[in-house]
């Protein structure tokens, strides 16, 4: 089987309502959709998204740079052509928008691979569970009202959900109790409560708003600093009890490997089209738990369950519905876990009646 081309589609899904974290203004979702087609009438699927439209022209050019070079090669040997786009990067580096290149295509070639033997991703890769536990994290925005916070926070319930993720990181510590305190208020002592800072605060203030944090059971605190400040959050996780989560804006295997060799998280939280896709995926997996760290996949949800189905140390799967009306297929909730699919390849494919719809290019026409 040989690739024979690469076609991209820009697309953005608008909100209702802007949102926010304590870093972030987010309108919409901004998505690059890619297809790697073959010789043989199959074709593999992924996506790369952006906050903001405005950057997914750089994401394209070096998904079509990487994909170009990989026609004429067989997609099915997943791993020489990942090696051989991390041999291609060298000259522009093996972090930021070149591992989201290397990611768009090995995700695809995986997704390629399932559907030539008939196989879900997660079992080539060695199938673990068919459920994983999930948490709501579309919601409980740092822009809300407390009023807010907390009807969402049952709403979540109500959909099935029994665990879910708020954002933090306002300048006022107190302010920050308040708000996760309300939360912990409207879902009750039992349901899994994690708290995400993005990367909003400085080492001291996180670890003083970690202590207060500790009454409130938290699963985890995640990316209370800067993430290129490996040492910086280790102090932060030395100085609480509750587990640290980073990992999302982290690039390839040795940025993973450095934050386990400086304990800088608990638990690792690994972006598919930042880690550079399902083949580093599970390498980071793999080395995470020879340190006994668990795993959690960052967006993605629905391609991140074959991931989830094979890997031994996943701790929850993130539920962002975001991408969700690109879909044809859904995923299933069921008591508070996901299910994970087990079809040829990834399981999940664009539905072109919804591509049609989000495409930027028909926008612009009008
Ligand atoms: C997040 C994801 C996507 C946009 C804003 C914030 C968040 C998460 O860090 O972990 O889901
Ligand atoms: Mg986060």
């Amino acid at each position: 089987m040989k690739i024979t081309g690469l076609r991209t589609r820009a697309i953005e899904i608008p909100f209702d309502k802007p949102i926010g974290t304590a870093i972030h203004r987010i309108e919409g979702v901004a998505g690059l959709l890619v297809w790697l087609d073959t010789d043989e009438g199959i074709t593999g699927e992924s996506y790369l998204w952006a906050i903001g439209a405005h950057r997914l022209p750089v994401l394209d050019a070096i998904t079509r740079m990487l994909g170009e070079r990989m026609i004429g090669k067989d997609p099915r040997d997943t791993t020489a052509r990942f090696d051989e786009m991390w041999g291609e990067i060298n000259f522009l580096g093996h972090k930021g928008v070149s591992l989201f290149g290397i990611a768009a295509i090995d995700w695809a070639c995986w997704d390629i691979l399932g559907q030539s033997l008939g196989a879900s991703v997660s079992r080539l890769l060695g199938r673990r569970r068919d459920r994983v536990r999930t948490y709501a994290s579309g919601g409980l925005w740092a822009s809300m009202t407390i009023p807010e916070l907390q009807a969402q926070a049952r709403d979540f319930l109500d959909q099935g959900f029994q665990a879910m993720k708020m954002r933090i990181g306002k300048p006022d510590i107190g302010e920050d109790i308040e708000r996760v305190a309300a939360v912990r208020d409207a879902i009750g002592p039992k349901v899994d409560l994690m708290a995400d800072a993005n990367q909003g605060l400085s080492v001291p203030h996180a670890i003083r708003l970690g202590r207060r944090l500790e009454d409130f059971n938290l699963v985890w605190f995640e990316e209370p600093v800067q993430a290129y400040d490996l040492e910086g959050s280790a102090r932060v996780a030395a100085e609480i009890d509750t587990p640290i989560a980073s990992g999302e804006t982290e690039y390839g295997r040795y940025g993973f490997r450095d934050m386990l060799e400086r304990k800088s998280a608990d638990v690792l939280m690994p972006d598919l089209e930042r880690v550079g896709g399902i083949t580093e995926w599970i390498r980071v997996a793999n080395m995470a738990a020879s340190y006994d760290v668990p795993v959690s996949p960052h967006l993605f949800t629905e391609h991140c369950l074959q991931i989830c189905g094979a890997v031994s140390n996943i701790s929850y799967a993130e539920h962002m519905p975001w991408f969700r009306p690109l879909f044809s297929e859904q995923v299933e909730l069921v008591d508070g876990d996901l299910l994970i699919p087990d079809v040829p390849g990834l399981g999940f494919r664009f539905d072109p009646d919804a591509v049609e719809r989000y495409a930027l290019d028909r926008r612009a026409q009008g």
